[in-house]
């Protein structure tokens, strides 16, 4: 566990290497495949400013997250109650860490319910790198105005710098 996040302070990716791979839509945050095996799967994630993620776990799978471009607010939760007959659920918010500046971050898998932010205040398009161990492709997504939880699948946005269909993106780069 520790040798990846070892590995990720060890070697900060530089930035122009990332280009292929950025893709950004006005609807939604962009998940860009870059590489992938049966251990990883890495991603770029690119938000524009104001975009956030659903409340989510990562599927039980570890997760470790570098921020090479912008700033990002990642909300943790503990889930109080769930219930897998009726898809029943109670959060609290725990703590909120801002990640910036390269610096890894980890999903305490103890606690891996989170969401992320690219807040308004930050004023800036984020890009943040994603390592899933194992990859996943389904997970659970929770609802607190409703009290209901479910599982939905995931998807990329592009696959090795190649756009797949669908992906609304309006600006490719970071132009
Ligand atoms: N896990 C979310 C995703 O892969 C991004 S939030 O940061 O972990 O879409
Ligand atoms: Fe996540």
């Amino acid at each position: 566990m520790g040798t990846v996040y070892d590995y990720l302070k060890l070697h900060p990716v530089d930035e122009e290497t990332l280009e292929p791979y950025l893709f950004f839509s006005r609807n939604h945050y962009t998940r860009n495949l870059i590489f992938k095996n049966d251990l990883f799967e890495l991603l770029a994630i690119c938000w524009e400013v104001g975009q956030a993620s659903l409340i989510h776990n990562h599927a039980d799978q570890n997760c470790w997250m570098t921020m090479p471009i912008g700033k990002l607010r990642v909300q943790n939760f503990r889930v109080v109650e769930q219930n897998e007959l009726t898809g029943h659920c109670r959060l609290e918010p725990t703590d909120a860490v801002d990640i910036y500046n390269l610096l890894p971050a980890e999903v305490d898998p103890e606690e891996p319910v989170h969401q992320v932010l690219n807040l308004r205040e930050f004023e800036e398009r984020a890009v943040s790198l994603h390592i899933y161990s194992r990859p996943f492709d389904r997970c659970l997504v929770y609802s607190p105005a409703k009290a209901e939880y479910s599982e939905v699948q995931t998807h990329y946005t592009s696959e090795y710098g190649k756009l797949n269909e669908g992906g609304e993106v309006v600006s490719r780069g970071q132009e």
